[in-house]
């Protein structure tokens, strides 16, 4: 059988984590509330108001800011074991260095994270999800090398902070949207289009940053605090659109570009950038009359240290895209001129609120099944996974999806996947980037029009909450109402 039609019942382990994640400026608002720095996402939406679907930039939101006692209140109501959410820099930090902490900023973590462990949710923090304080973008941004002094820094000053009462850490939240969407693309903030050398630079030093962070963690605090450090990397699955030799070749360099590039440095038994993206850009590079490569390199220190940086990884899965040669010719240099390849997506899919996410379920089992070959069975939590939706609390899109993926990951864990915890994308609707409040992500809808940002439980919650409780996904369960409570 296939495992998505069978009738076997498959149940998630009794220490199996479940989550439900946000992050700092998708949800806080109080953009400049007591002296927090600005960040690159208020440069860039306050610059470009244009850029955003509906016009809603991050300066309230949903307001967590003040609103974090309903937010906690939320968690509980799910049952969740964990709640993931991010810490922006530049509330802690304003100018991003580390000689100017600013306390009052500090003050909403520790009360979020109190409240928390009054009732046993743990945190797990993302140290960084994409607001670079814009007074390092001044200076280049994760394109100068002194940024992984800088996230050194800032992560010492975290990690002493809340070593005692936060043992899951991430240190960056999708590598690739930081690089390839920010400093390769005008998509998201700060919106350089730096291909000639900038995004892969990149690449470079928010890996190097991550493993220095790990390292640092290791050597100051894991003896006495036990915690767990990992990154978020977006691995959604590639599949050659069909059989041809062609193909297969076009979704071998999807792979690396899109997942080897940054898992390969951390996971592969040499470390490095992937051969495959090596061989491609520093030819690409020659022709394009650049002396050196735009792929800079890895000193063996570097490849020593970026290897086996991790205690889990942190896997955001949302869909699978299917590979072809590209048909046309790009701009070049760009990255999508390096990689050479066409996505798309199964026509019978179903369609999500946003345009680059369809559901297929099977591709989280491929994408696990390949982690296992290729990477030896990482130890895995998933960080994000979600689905968009208009407004309304009837999600069943959401809840359909929801129970699919749950079948697929159940099936990958019977197979030895080493899946140790689920974390829904998202807790709460947010900004969702330039999407603004078009898409929503949320188990909780929030109305965005009220004073206090009310925040009301969709069907998908009550699923969730059922999920959780039960261990097991009943796909005919159904609430009496649309009433949730605190167990
Ligand atoms: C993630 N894709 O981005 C981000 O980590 C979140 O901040 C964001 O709100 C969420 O997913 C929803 O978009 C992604 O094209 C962006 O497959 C694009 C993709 C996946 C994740």
């Amino acid at each position: 059988s296939d495992g998505f039609t069978d009738t076997k019942k498959r149940k998630f382990p009794e220490n199996f984590l479940f989550g439900a994640a946000t992050s700092a400026y998708q949800v806080e608002g109080g953009w400049d509330a007591d002296d927090k720095g600005k960040s690159i996402w208020d440069t860039f939406l306050h610059d470009h108001p244009e850029k955003i679907v509906d016009g809603r930039n991050g300066d309230v939101g949903p307001d967590s800011y003040h609103n974090w006692r309903r937010d906690v209140e939320m968690l509980r109501e799910l049952g969740v074991d964990f709640y993931r959410f991010s810490i922006s820099w530049p509330r802690v930090l304003p100018t991003g260095f580390e000689n100017k902490i600013n306390e009052k900023g500090f003050k909403y973590y520790d009360d979020l994270i109190d409240e928390l462990l009054k009732y046993s949710i743990q945190p797990m923090v993302t140290l960084y999800h994409f607001d670079l304080p814009q007074e390092l973008q001044d200076l280049g941004g994760w394109t100068n090398p002194l940024s992984v002094t800088w996230f050194e820094e800032y992560a010492r000053i975290v990690f002493k902070r809340y070593a005692d009462k936060v043992k899951y850490w991430i240190t960056i939240n999708q590598p690739n949207t930081i690089c390839i969407d920010g400093y390769g693309s005008e998509a998201m903030a700060p919106g350089i289009n730096a291909m000639d050398s900038g995004a892969y630079e990149c690449v470079k030093n928010v890996l190097l940053a991550h493993a220095k962070a790990y390292d640092l963690y290791q050597k100051e605090f894991k003896k006495k605090f036990e915690g767990n450090v990992g990154i978020s990397i977006a691995v959604n699955w590639y599949d050659p659109i069909n059989n041809s030799t062609e193909n297969a070749e076009a979704v071998e360099k999807a792979r690396a570009f899109q997942l080897g590039l940054y898992l390969d440095p951390i996971y592969s038994k040499d470390g490095d950038f992937p051969v495959l993206v090596r061989q491609i850009v520093d030819k690409k590079s020659k022709e394009q009359g650049y002396s050196a490569s735009r792929l800079p390199k890895l000193s063996p220190q570097e490849i020593k240290l970026l290897k086996g940086s991790v205690d889990f990884l942190g896997m955001n899965h949302y869909t699978t895209f299917l590979v072809k040669p590209s048909q046309q010719e790009y701009q070049s240099p760009s990255f999508e001129d390096d990689v050479g390849v066409e996505y798309s997506q199964g026509e019978q899919w179903k369609p999500a609120k946003s345009v680059w996410l369809k559901s297929a379920p099977y591709g989280l089992y491929k994408a696990c099944i390949y982690l296992n070959l290729n990477y030896d069975y990482p130890n895995i939590i998933i960080t994000e996974h979600g689905w968009s939706s208009g407004p309304g609390l009837r999600d069943n899109s959401r809840v359909d999806n929801m129970r699919g993926y749950f079948g697929a990951l159940l099936l990958a864990m019977e197979d030895a996947t080493q899946v140790k915890g689920y974390t829904a994308w998202s807790l709460m609707d947010n900004v969702e980037w330039t999407a603004g409040t078009s898409e929503r992500f949320g188990l909780y809808e929030v109305d965005f029009e009220s004073e206090n940002k009310t925040r009301k439980a969709r069907l998908s919650a009550l699923v969730y909450k059922n999920i959780i409780e039960t261990r097991e996904v009943d796909l005919e369960w159904k609430p009496k109402n649309l009433k949730i409570h605190i167990s």
